[in-house]
Protein backbone atom coordinates (compact mmCIF):
# COMPACT_ATOMS: atom_id res chain seq x y z
CA UNK A 1 0.00 0.00 0.00
CA UNK A 2 1.26 3.47 -0.36
CA UNK A 3 2.45 5.27 2.57
CA UNK A 4 0.36 7.94 4.46
CA UNK A 5 2.20 11.15 4.67
CA UNK A 6 2.56 11.32 8.05
CA UNK A 7 5.74 13.81 8.66
CA UNK A 8 6.15 16.58 5.93
CA UNK A 9 9.52 18.89 5.84
CA UNK A 10 8.35 22.01 4.40
CA UNK A 11 11.05 24.92 2.86
CA UNK A 12 10.56 27.36 0.72
CA UNK A 13 11.57 30.54 -0.81
CA UNK A 14 8.56 31.42 -2.54
CA UNK A 15 5.57 30.71 -0.10
CA UNK A 16 3.08 31.61 -1.84
CA UNK A 17 0.29 28.95 -0.71
CA UNK A 18 2.26 27.29 1.73
CA UNK A 19 0.07 28.20 4.70
CA UNK A 20 -2.87 26.42 3.09
CA UNK A 21 -1.10 23.41 2.15
CA UNK A 22 0.67 23.39 5.52
CA UNK A 23 -3.02 23.46 7.09
CA UNK A 24 -4.24 21.10 4.99
CA UNK A 25 -1.65 18.54 5.87
CA UNK A 26 -2.08 18.98 9.60
CA UNK A 27 -5.88 19.32 9.65
CA UNK A 28 -7.16 16.76 7.53
CA UNK A 29 -3.94 14.20 7.36
CA UNK A 30 -3.14 14.83 11.08
CA UNK A 31 0.99 15.67 9.68
CA UNK A 32 3.38 16.73 11.34
CA UNK A 33 5.27 19.88 9.61
CA UNK A 34 8.89 20.25 9.93
CA UNK A 35 9.81 23.54 8.71
CA UNK A 36 13.44 25.80 8.02
CA UNK A 37 13.45 29.55 9.85
CA UNK A 38 11.53 31.64 7.05
CA UNK A 39 8.90 28.77 6.20
CA UNK A 40 8.67 27.72 10.10
CA UNK A 41 8.11 31.52 10.86
CA UNK A 42 5.12 31.81 8.50
CA UNK A 43 3.61 28.74 8.87
CA UNK A 44 3.88 29.39 12.43
CA UNK A 45 2.59 32.88 12.76
CA UNK A 46 -0.95 31.24 10.62
CA UNK A 47 -1.40 29.16 13.47
CA UNK A 48 -0.39 26.23 11.82
CA UNK A 49 1.63 24.15 14.57
CA UNK A 50 5.20 23.11 12.88
CA UNK A 51 8.56 21.67 14.49
CA UNK A 52 11.69 23.99 13.64
CA UNK A 53 14.31 22.04 12.15
CA UNK A 54 16.47 22.65 14.76
CA UNK A 55 14.73 20.58 17.07
CA UNK A 56 15.25 17.94 14.60
CA UNK A 57 18.62 17.99 13.56
CA UNK A 58 19.63 19.12 17.54
CA UNK A 59 22.23 21.85 15.73
CA UNK A 60 21.35 25.64 15.04
CA UNK A 61 21.06 26.88 11.68
CA UNK A 62 24.39 28.25 11.12
CA UNK A 63 26.77 29.82 8.66
CA UNK A 64 24.17 32.89 8.14
CA UNK A 65 21.63 29.44 6.57
CA UNK A 66 24.26 28.33 4.55
CA UNK A 67 23.76 24.92 6.63
CA UNK A 68 20.35 24.33 8.08
CA UNK A 69 19.03 21.19 6.33
CA UNK A 70 22.42 19.45 5.91
CA UNK A 71 22.39 16.72 8.39
CA UNK A 72 22.03 12.84 8.71
CA UNK A 73 18.38 13.50 10.81
CA UNK A 74 17.19 15.18 7.19
CA UNK A 75 18.60 13.28 4.90
CA UNK A 76 19.06 9.53 6.95
CA UNK A 77 14.77 10.54 7.21
CA UNK A 78 14.68 10.87 3.59
CA UNK A 79 17.12 8.20 2.33
CA UNK A 80 16.22 4.80 4.21
CA UNK A 81 14.85 2.50 2.52
CA UNK A 82 11.64 1.49 4.55
CA UNK A 83 11.83 -2.14 3.49
CA UNK A 84 15.12 -2.36 4.12
CA UNK A 85 15.51 -3.78 8.29
CA UNK A 86 18.77 -2.74 8.12
CA UNK A 87 17.88 1.06 7.33
CA UNK A 88 15.30 0.94 9.63
CA UNK A 89 17.28 -0.62 12.41
CA UNK A 90 20.15 1.91 11.81
CA UNK A 91 17.50 4.95 11.75
CA UNK A 92 16.00 3.81 15.29
CA UNK A 93 19.81 3.76 16.64
CA UNK A 94 20.29 7.02 16.10
CA UNK A 95 16.88 8.38 16.28
CA UNK A 96 16.01 9.42 13.06
CA UNK A 97 12.52 9.68 12.17
CA UNK A 98 11.22 9.29 8.88
CA UNK A 99 10.40 12.20 6.02
CA UNK A 100 7.70 11.46 4.21
CA UNK A 101 7.50 14.30 2.17
CA UNK A 102 9.35 17.16 1.64
CA UNK A 103 8.17 20.46 -0.11
CA UNK A 104 10.80 22.65 -1.46
CA UNK A 105 11.69 25.63 -3.56
CA UNK A 106 14.82 26.68 -4.02
CA UNK A 107 16.47 30.00 -3.77
CA UNK A 108 15.62 32.42 -7.16
CA UNK A 109 19.24 31.69 -8.50
CA UNK A 110 18.29 33.08 -11.59
CA UNK A 111 15.99 36.34 -10.30
CA UNK A 112 19.08 37.35 -8.20
CA UNK A 113 21.58 37.20 -11.20
CA UNK A 114 19.26 38.80 -13.43
CA UNK A 115 18.22 41.61 -10.92
CA UNK A 116 21.90 42.74 -11.28
CA UNK A 117 22.76 41.60 -7.53
CA UNK A 118 26.58 41.42 -6.98
CA UNK A 119 28.73 38.72 -7.46
CA UNK A 120 28.77 37.50 -3.43
CA UNK A 121 24.89 38.27 -3.48
CA UNK A 122 24.45 35.86 -6.29
CA UNK A 123 27.02 33.29 -4.62
CA UNK A 124 25.10 33.36 -1.27
CA UNK A 125 21.70 32.77 -3.85
CA UNK A 126 23.13 29.04 -4.59
CA UNK A 127 20.61 26.72 -2.99
CA UNK A 128 22.63 23.56 -1.77
CA UNK A 129 20.39 22.40 1.65
CA UNK A 130 17.80 22.63 -1.02
CA UNK A 131 18.63 20.67 -4.07
CA UNK A 132 19.88 18.27 -1.76
CA UNK A 133 16.96 17.64 -0.20
CA UNK A 134 14.81 16.92 -3.06
CA UNK A 135 17.43 14.85 -4.70
CA UNK A 136 17.40 12.78 -1.56
CA UNK A 137 13.87 12.46 -1.48
CA UNK A 138 13.59 11.84 -5.49
CA UNK A 139 16.11 9.27 -5.15
CA UNK A 140 13.65 7.64 -2.89
CA UNK A 141 10.00 8.24 -4.51
CA UNK A 142 9.50 4.86 -3.90
CA UNK A 143 8.81 5.89 -0.48
CA UNK A 144 8.53 9.87 -0.21
CA UNK A 145 6.43 12.38 -2.40
CA UNK A 146 8.77 15.61 -3.01
CA UNK A 147 6.88 18.56 -4.28
CA UNK A 148 8.25 21.57 -5.47
CA UNK A 149 6.25 24.13 -6.58
CA UNK A 150 3.10 25.85 -5.15
CA UNK A 151 0.93 24.91 -8.47
CA UNK A 152 1.36 21.70 -6.85
CA UNK A 153 -0.08 21.94 -3.71
CA UNK A 154 -3.95 21.41 -4.78
CA UNK A 155 -3.36 18.38 -6.75
CA UNK A 156 -1.41 16.71 -4.48
CA UNK A 157 -3.85 17.26 -1.43
CA UNK A 158 -6.81 15.71 -3.81
CA UNK A 159 -4.71 12.87 -4.64
CA UNK A 160 -4.38 12.42 -0.99
CA UNK A 161 -7.91 12.76 -0.23
CA UNK A 162 -9.23 10.29 -2.29
CA UNK A 163 -6.18 8.06 -1.86
CA UNK A 164 -6.39 7.38 1.87
CA UNK A 165 -4.10 10.16 3.01
CA UNK A 166 -1.14 8.60 0.57
CA UNK A 167 0.30 9.83 -2.90
CA UNK A 168 0.70 7.10 -5.48
CA UNK A 169 3.48 5.74 -6.85
CA UNK A 170 2.91 7.25 -10.32
CA UNK A 171 2.88 10.56 -8.63
CA UNK A 172 5.78 10.08 -6.79
CA UNK A 173 8.00 8.78 -10.02
CA UNK A 174 6.84 11.91 -12.04
CA UNK A 175 7.30 14.20 -9.34
CA UNK A 176 11.30 12.87 -9.02
CA UNK A 177 11.49 13.12 -12.56
CA UNK A 178 10.16 17.15 -12.14
CA UNK A 179 13.13 17.31 -9.57
CA UNK A 180 16.29 15.72 -11.46
CA UNK A 181 14.92 18.06 -14.68
CA UNK A 182 14.67 21.02 -11.92
CA UNK A 183 18.19 20.75 -10.50
CA UNK A 184 19.47 20.29 -14.54
CA UNK A 185 18.10 23.80 -15.10
CA UNK A 186 19.57 24.59 -11.46
CA UNK A 187 22.89 23.61 -11.92
CA UNK A 188 22.88 24.99 -15.90
CA UNK A 189 22.42 28.67 -14.65
CA UNK A 190 24.55 28.27 -12.16
CA UNK A 191 27.33 27.01 -14.41
CA UNK A 192 26.43 29.89 -17.21
CA UNK A 193 26.63 32.63 -14.38
CA UNK A 194 30.24 31.13 -13.21
CA UNK A 195 31.34 30.88 -16.98
CA UNK A 196 30.53 34.52 -17.95
CA UNK A 197 32.26 35.81 -14.93
CA UNK A 198 35.15 33.68 -16.02
CA UNK A 199 34.92 35.20 -19.72
CA UNK A 200 34.36 38.56 -18.68
CA UNK A 201 37.48 38.52 -15.98
CA UNK A 202 39.62 36.86 -19.02
CA UNK A 203 38.62 38.42 -22.16
CA UNK A 204 41.22 37.31 -24.20
CA UNK A 205 41.20 34.18 -23.22
CA UNK A 206 37.94 33.26 -24.74
CA UNK A 207 37.01 34.95 -27.64
CA UNK A 208 35.67 34.57 -31.14
CA UNK A 209 38.81 33.25 -31.86
CA UNK A 210 38.08 30.31 -29.52
CA UNK A 211 34.38 28.76 -31.07
CA UNK A 212 32.76 29.35 -28.17
CA UNK A 213 30.27 31.96 -28.65
CA UNK A 214 32.45 35.23 -26.84
CA UNK A 215 31.75 37.98 -28.05
CA UNK A 216 34.96 39.80 -27.58
CA UNK A 217 38.52 38.65 -26.96
CA UNK A 218 40.89 38.33 -29.67
CA UNK A 219 43.40 35.59 -31.43
CA UNK A 220 42.21 32.10 -31.25
CA UNK A 221 41.78 31.71 -27.63
CA UNK A 222 42.26 28.19 -25.67
CA UNK A 223 41.77 24.90 -28.00
CA UNK A 224 40.18 22.87 -27.90
CA UNK A 225 37.26 25.38 -25.73
CA UNK A 226 37.29 24.51 -22.38
CA UNK A 227 33.96 25.44 -21.73
CA UNK A 228 31.53 22.54 -21.85
CA UNK A 229 29.06 22.33 -25.04
CA UNK A 230 25.31 22.99 -24.11
CA UNK A 231 23.37 21.25 -27.14
CA UNK A 232 19.53 22.20 -27.46
CA UNK A 233 17.62 20.88 -29.80
CA UNK A 234 17.16 22.86 -32.76
CA UNK A 235 14.72 20.62 -34.81
CA UNK A 236 13.08 17.47 -35.50
CA UNK A 237 13.97 16.08 -39.09
CA UNK A 238 11.43 14.24 -40.75
CA UNK A 239 14.43 11.83 -41.55
CA UNK A 240 18.52 11.54 -41.10
CA UNK A 241 20.15 10.74 -45.02
CA UNK A 242 18.13 8.35 -45.70
CA UNK A 243 14.35 8.08 -45.01
CA UNK A 244 15.31 5.17 -42.91
CA UNK A 245 17.03 7.16 -40.72
CA UNK A 246 16.06 8.68 -37.75
CA UNK A 247 17.49 12.41 -36.99
CA UNK A 248 17.57 15.52 -35.60
CA UNK A 249 19.07 18.95 -35.80
CA UNK A 250 20.96 20.37 -32.32
CA UNK A 251 21.85 23.71 -31.68
CA UNK A 252 25.33 24.12 -29.78
CA UNK A 253 25.25 27.54 -27.89
CA UNK A 254 28.68 27.96 -27.90
CA UNK A 255 29.52 27.45 -31.85
CA UNK A 256 26.10 29.39 -32.53
CA UNK A 257 27.63 32.53 -34.10
CA UNK A 258 25.68 35.72 -35.24
CA UNK A 259 25.65 34.84 -38.82
CA UNK A 260 25.66 30.98 -38.52
CA UNK A 261 23.15 28.32 -40.04
CA UNK A 262 21.74 27.88 -37.32
CA UNK A 263 20.24 31.26 -36.66
CA UNK A 264 19.01 31.64 -39.90
CA UNK A 265 15.73 33.25 -40.94
CA UNK A 266 13.64 30.56 -43.06
CA UNK A 267 11.90 33.31 -44.79
CA UNK A 268 10.28 30.78 -47.97
CA UNK A 269 9.70 26.68 -48.69
CA UNK A 270 9.29 23.62 -46.81
CA UNK A 271 11.34 22.62 -43.78
CA UNK A 272 14.86 21.67 -44.65
CA UNK A 273 16.35 18.23 -44.20
CA UNK A 274 19.31 16.51 -43.19
CA UNK A 275 20.60 16.69 -46.54
CA UNK A 276 19.74 20.64 -47.10
CA UNK A 277 21.18 21.50 -43.67
CA UNK A 278 24.50 19.43 -44.61
CA UNK A 279 25.22 20.70 -47.79
CA UNK A 280 23.86 24.38 -47.16
CA UNK A 281 26.59 24.65 -44.51
CA UNK A 282 29.13 23.68 -46.93
CA UNK A 283 28.49 26.05 -49.39
CA UNK A 284 27.94 29.09 -46.54
CA UNK A 285 30.82 28.60 -45.14
CA UNK A 286 32.86 28.72 -48.53
CA UNK A 287 30.98 31.53 -49.58
CA UNK A 288 32.00 33.44 -46.58
CA UNK A 289 35.75 32.89 -47.66
CA UNK A 290 35.31 35.52 -50.39
CA UNK A 291 35.77 39.37 -49.91
CA UNK A 292 34.11 40.29 -53.28
CA UNK A 293 30.64 39.87 -54.39
CA UNK A 294 30.79 35.59 -54.90
CA UNK A 295 27.78 32.93 -54.99
CA UNK A 296 28.48 28.94 -54.30
CA UNK A 297 26.23 26.21 -56.19
CA UNK A 298 26.56 23.03 -54.12
CA UNK A 299 25.78 19.55 -54.51
CA UNK A 300 26.65 16.44 -52.50
CA UNK A 301 29.05 18.08 -50.64
CA UNK A 302 30.87 19.71 -53.60
CA UNK A 303 31.08 23.40 -55.26
CA UNK A 304 30.20 22.67 -58.76
CA UNK A 305 29.48 26.28 -59.64
CA UNK A 306 31.53 29.14 -57.91
CA UNK A 307 32.58 32.81 -59.03
CA UNK A 308 33.21 36.76 -58.10
CA UNK A 309 32.27 39.34 -60.35
CA UNK A 310 31.48 42.80 -59.54
CA UNK A 311 27.79 42.55 -58.75
CA UNK A 312 26.23 39.41 -57.33
CA UNK A 313 23.83 38.90 -60.25
CA UNK A 314 26.55 38.52 -62.48
CA UNK A 315 28.44 36.19 -59.89
CA UNK A 316 25.35 33.90 -59.64
CA UNK A 317 25.25 34.01 -63.65
CA UNK A 318 28.93 32.59 -63.79
CA UNK A 319 28.54 29.99 -61.07
CA UNK A 320 25.59 28.74 -62.79
CA UNK A 321 27.49 28.72 -66.07
CA UNK A 322 30.45 26.67 -65.00
CA UNK A 323 27.88 23.09 -64.99
CA UNK A 324 23.87 24.05 -65.17
CA UNK A 325 23.52 20.09 -65.32
CA UNK A 326 25.01 19.29 -61.83
CA UNK A 327 23.81 22.65 -60.57
CA UNK A 328 19.77 21.63 -61.10
CA UNK A 329 18.63 20.72 -57.68
CA UNK A 330 21.69 22.76 -55.71
CA UNK A 331 22.18 24.96 -52.92
CA UNK A 332 22.83 28.52 -53.93
CA UNK A 333 24.66 30.89 -51.02
CA UNK A 334 25.72 34.35 -52.40
CA UNK A 335 27.81 36.86 -50.05
CA UNK A 336 25.95 39.88 -50.59
CA UNK A 337 22.44 40.89 -50.50
CA UNK A 338 20.13 38.78 -52.92
CA UNK A 339 18.87 41.44 -56.19
CA UNK A 340 15.93 41.06 -57.84
CA UNK A 341 18.27 40.75 -60.86
CA UNK A 342 19.92 37.62 -59.61
CA UNK A 343 16.49 35.98 -59.10
CA UNK A 344 14.96 36.59 -62.53
CA UNK A 345 18.52 34.91 -63.83
CA UNK A 346 17.63 32.06 -61.76
CA UNK A 347 14.19 32.12 -63.31
CA UNK A 348 15.61 32.31 -66.44
CA UNK A 349 17.57 30.11 -65.98
CA UNK A 350 14.82 27.55 -64.74
CA UNK A 351 17.30 26.21 -62.02
CA UNK A 352 15.23 24.12 -59.67
CA UNK A 353 17.11 25.15 -56.40
CA UNK A 354 17.33 23.50 -52.59
CA UNK A 355 17.90 26.04 -50.86
CA UNK A 356 19.06 29.73 -51.34
CA UNK A 357 21.35 31.39 -48.57
CA UNK A 358 22.26 34.96 -48.62
CA UNK A 359 22.89 37.84 -45.90
CA UNK A 360 19.89 39.83 -47.11
CA UNK A 361 17.59 39.90 -50.01
CA UNK A 362 16.18 42.86 -51.81
CA UNK A 363 12.16 42.94 -51.19
CA UNK A 364 11.25 43.08 -55.08
CA UNK A 365 13.55 39.54 -54.88
CA UNK A 366 12.25 37.80 -51.97
CA UNK A 367 8.57 38.16 -53.31
CA UNK A 368 9.76 36.61 -56.29
CA UNK A 369 11.45 33.74 -54.18
CA UNK A 370 8.04 33.51 -52.38
CA UNK A 371 6.15 32.46 -55.44
CA UNK A 372 8.01 29.04 -54.96
CA UNK A 373 5.95 27.18 -52.84
CA UNK A 374 9.10 24.79 -51.88
CA UNK A 375 12.42 26.91 -52.37
CA UNK A 376 14.22 27.53 -49.15
CA UNK A 377 14.89 30.56 -48.21
CA UNK A 378 17.77 31.58 -45.39
CA UNK A 379 18.34 34.99 -44.39
CA UNK A 380 21.46 34.99 -42.18
CA UNK A 381 21.87 38.93 -41.70
CA UNK A 382 25.16 39.18 -42.56
CA UNK A 383 28.28 37.10 -43.03
CA UNK A 384 30.82 37.43 -40.14
CA UNK A 385 33.50 35.07 -39.32
CA UNK A 386 32.57 31.29 -39.07
CA UNK A 387 32.77 29.54 -35.83
CA UNK A 388 36.47 28.68 -35.33
CA UNK A 389 35.93 24.94 -34.20
CA UNK A 390 34.32 21.87 -36.02
CA UNK A 391 33.11 18.62 -34.78
CA UNK A 392 32.49 15.52 -36.06
CA UNK A 393 31.38 11.98 -34.71
CA UNK A 394 32.81 8.54 -35.47
CA UNK A 395 32.28 5.45 -33.97
CA UNK A 396 32.52 5.92 -30.09
CA UNK A 397 34.30 9.25 -30.23
CA UNK A 398 34.21 12.78 -31.70
CA UNK A 399 37.06 14.52 -33.52
CA UNK A 400 37.42 17.92 -32.84
CA UNK A 401 39.30 20.63 -34.69
CA UNK A 402 39.83 24.62 -35.91
CA UNK A 403 37.90 25.43 -38.80
CA UNK A 404 39.63 25.04 -42.03
CA UNK A 405 39.68 28.85 -43.51
CA UNK A 406 42.25 30.29 -46.11
CA UNK A 407 44.23 33.08 -43.92
CA UNK A 408 47.49 32.21 -45.46
CA UNK A 409 49.39 35.32 -46.71
CA UNK A 410 50.12 35.02 -50.82
CA UNK A 411 53.15 37.08 -49.84
CA UNK A 412 54.50 33.75 -47.99
CA UNK A 413 53.58 31.94 -51.41
CA UNK A 414 56.78 31.02 -53.79
CA UNK A 415 57.40 30.37 -56.72
CA UNK A 416 60.18 27.55 -57.69
CA UNK A 417 59.45 26.79 -61.64
CA UNK A 418 61.77 29.07 -64.74
CA UNK A 419 58.54 31.20 -65.58
CA UNK A 420 56.59 33.33 -62.58
CA UNK A 421 52.41 33.97 -63.24
CA UNK A 422 51.36 36.81 -64.66
CA UNK A 423 49.24 39.16 -62.64
CA UNK A 424 46.24 37.91 -64.13
CA UNK A 425 47.05 34.48 -63.91
CA UNK A 426 48.10 35.07 -60.18
CA UNK A 427 44.97 36.57 -59.56
CA UNK A 428 42.94 33.38 -60.85
CA UNK A 429 45.21 31.14 -58.81
CA UNK A 430 44.14 32.85 -55.82
CA UNK A 431 40.43 32.52 -56.39
CA UNK A 432 40.84 28.51 -58.04
CA UNK A 433 42.93 28.41 -54.39
CA UNK A 434 40.26 29.53 -51.86
CA UNK A 435 37.44 27.57 -54.34
CA UNK A 436 39.26 24.76 -53.80
CA UNK A 437 39.48 24.77 -50.40
CA UNK A 438 35.53 23.30 -50.11
CA UNK A 439 36.15 20.98 -52.25
CA UNK A 440 36.13 17.12 -51.34
CA UNK A 441 39.54 14.98 -51.25
CA UNK A 442 41.54 15.39 -53.50
CA UNK A 443 40.47 18.27 -55.02
CA UNK A 444 41.52 19.81 -58.37
CA UNK A 445 39.86 23.13 -59.76
CA UNK A 446 39.92 24.66 -62.79
CA UNK A 447 39.28 28.16 -62.95
CA UNK A 448 38.99 30.54 -65.67
CA UNK A 449 37.80 34.35 -65.47
CA UNK A 450 37.15 33.91 -61.58
CA UNK A 451 35.20 30.89 -62.22
CA UNK A 452 35.03 27.61 -60.89
CA UNK A 453 34.61 25.99 -64.12
CA UNK A 454 36.27 22.20 -63.86
CA UNK A 455 35.66 20.46 -60.47
CA UNK A 456 37.30 17.35 -59.49
CA UNK A 457 36.42 16.42 -56.43
CA UNK A 458 36.31 13.20 -54.07
CA UNK A 459 38.91 10.92 -55.90
CA UNK A 460 41.29 8.40 -54.08
CA UNK A 461 44.17 9.25 -56.70
CA UNK A 462 45.02 13.16 -57.84
CA UNK A 463 45.28 12.35 -61.28
CA UNK A 464 41.73 11.19 -61.83
CA UNK A 465 40.56 14.22 -60.10
CA UNK A 466 42.84 16.53 -62.74
CA UNK A 467 41.56 14.58 -65.54
CA UNK A 468 38.05 15.11 -64.12
CA UNK A 469 38.30 18.29 -63.80
CA UNK A 470 40.05 19.35 -67.66
CA UNK A 471 37.39 17.16 -68.95
CA UNK A 472 34.57 19.52 -67.26
CA UNK A 473 36.52 22.95 -67.75
CA UNK A 474 36.60 21.96 -71.55
CA UNK A 475 33.46 21.28 -71.83
CA UNK A 476 32.24 24.24 -69.59
CA UNK A 477 34.21 26.56 -72.33
CA UNK A 478 32.61 24.51 -75.55
CA UNK A 479 29.20 25.77 -74.02
CA UNK A 480 30.42 29.03 -73.25
CA UNK A 481 31.95 29.14 -77.28
CA UNK A 482 35.03 30.16 -75.60
CA UNK A 483 38.41 28.69 -76.22
CA UNK A 484 39.85 26.68 -73.35
CA UNK A 485 43.00 28.54 -73.21
CA UNK A 486 43.89 30.47 -70.01
CA UNK A 487 42.76 27.79 -68.01
CA UNK A 488 44.44 27.30 -64.00
CA UNK A 489 44.31 25.10 -61.60
CA UNK A 490 44.55 24.29 -57.87
CA UNK A 491 45.55 21.48 -55.64
CA UNK A 492 43.84 20.99 -51.86
CA UNK A 493 47.61 18.94 -51.89
CA UNK A 494 50.69 18.77 -53.28
CA UNK A 495 51.56 16.51 -56.27
CA UNK A 496 53.62 13.33 -55.39
CA UNK A 497 54.29 12.70 -58.75
CA UNK A 498 54.92 14.51 -61.52
CA UNK A 499 51.91 12.80 -63.71
CA UNK A 500 49.80 15.34 -62.60
CA UNK A 501 51.38 17.98 -63.91
CA UNK A 502 51.46 16.24 -67.71
CA UNK A 503 48.06 15.52 -67.59
CA UNK A 504 47.05 19.57 -66.56
CA UNK A 505 49.48 20.75 -69.49
CA UNK A 506 47.43 18.37 -71.92
CA UNK A 507 44.94 19.88 -71.11
CA UNK A 508 45.68 23.71 -71.58
CA UNK A 509 46.56 24.96 -68.35
CA UNK A 510 49.11 27.20 -68.03
CA UNK A 511 49.54 28.07 -64.25
CA UNK A 512 49.25 25.58 -61.16
CA UNK A 513 49.07 26.64 -57.32
CA UNK A 514 49.05 23.97 -54.89
CA UNK A 515 51.24 23.36 -51.09
CA UNK A 516 54.23 21.71 -52.17
CA UNK A 517 56.17 19.34 -49.79
CA UNK A 518 56.55 16.41 -51.67
CA UNK A 519 59.71 14.55 -52.03
CA UNK A 520 59.12 14.55 -55.51
CA UNK A 521 58.31 18.18 -55.80
CA UNK A 522 61.16 18.40 -57.85
CA UNK A 523 59.92 16.28 -60.82
CA UNK A 524 56.72 18.21 -60.72
CA UNK A 525 58.94 21.78 -61.28
CA UNK A 526 60.84 19.81 -64.02
CA UNK A 527 57.63 19.50 -65.58
CA UNK A 528 55.95 22.44 -65.47
CA UNK A 529 59.20 23.83 -66.80
CA UNK A 530 59.11 21.32 -69.57
CA UNK A 531 55.87 22.83 -70.14
CA UNK A 532 55.87 26.26 -69.54
CA UNK A 533 53.82 26.17 -66.70
CA UNK A 534 53.92 28.76 -63.90
CA UNK A 535 53.69 27.10 -60.42
CA UNK A 536 53.26 28.56 -57.14
CA UNK A 537 53.67 26.88 -53.57
CA UNK A 538 51.28 28.17 -50.97
CA UNK A 539 53.00 25.70 -48.08
CA UNK A 540 49.47 25.14 -46.79
CA UNK A 541 47.23 22.27 -47.65
CA UNK A 542 43.16 22.22 -47.42
CA UNK A 543 41.84 18.70 -47.26
CA UNK A 544 38.43 18.11 -47.02
CA UNK A 545 37.70 14.31 -46.23
O1 LIG B 1 21.78 27.67 2.42
S1 LIG B 1 21.33 26.38 1.98
O2 LIG B 1 21.95 25.86 0.84
N1 LIG B 1 21.58 25.31 3.18
C1 LIG B 1 20.65 24.52 3.70
O3 LIG B 1 20.99 23.68 4.54
C2 LIG B 1 19.28 24.67 3.29
N2 LIG B 1 18.15 24.05 3.66
C3 LIG B 1 17.12 24.58 3.00
N3 LIG B 1 19.75 26.47 1.73
C4 LIG B 1 18.89 25.65 2.34
N4 LIG B 1 17.54 25.57 2.19
C5 LIG B 1 16.74 26.47 1.35
O4 LIG B 1 16.23 27.48 2.18
C6 LIG B 1 15.52 25.86 0.72
O5 LIG B 1 15.78 25.29 -0.57
C7 LIG B 1 14.55 27.03 0.61
O6 LIG B 1 14.62 27.64 -0.67
C8 LIG B 1 15.03 28.02 1.66
C9 LIG B 1 14.01 28.23 2.73
O7 LIG B 1 14.53 28.98 3.78
P1 LIG B 1 13.56 29.65 4.87
O8 LIG B 1 12.63 28.61 5.33
O9 LIG B 1 14.48 30.11 5.99
O10 LIG B 1 12.88 30.80 4.18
Amino acid sequence: ADPKVKRVLISVTDKTGVVEFARALHDEFGAEIISTGGTARVIADAGVPVTPIDEVTKFPEMMDGRVKTLHPMVHGGLLAKRDNPKHMAEAAEHGIQMIDMVVVNLYAFEKTVESGADFGTCIENIDIGGPSMLRSAAKNFESVAVVTDPEMYEGILAEMRENGGATTRDTRMELALEVFEKTNAYDGAIADFLFDQIQAAHPHEHGEGCGCGCEDGEGQGEFPPECALYMEKQQDLRYGENPHQQAVFYRVEEFAQEHSLVNAEQLNGKELSYNNILDTDACWSLVREFDEPAVIILKHQNPCGSATAATIAEAYDKAFACDPKSAFGGIIAANRTVTLEMVEHINENKQFVEVLIAPEFESAALELLQQKKNLRVLRTGGVDAPAAVEVRSVDGGVLVQDVDRVTEDPATFTVPTDRKPTDNEMHELLFAWRVCKGVKSNAILVSRDHAGIGMGPGQPNRVDSALLACKRAHEACERMGVEAKGLVCASDAFFPFRDNVDTLAEWGVTAIIQPGGSIRDDESIQACNEHGIAMVFTGHRHFRH
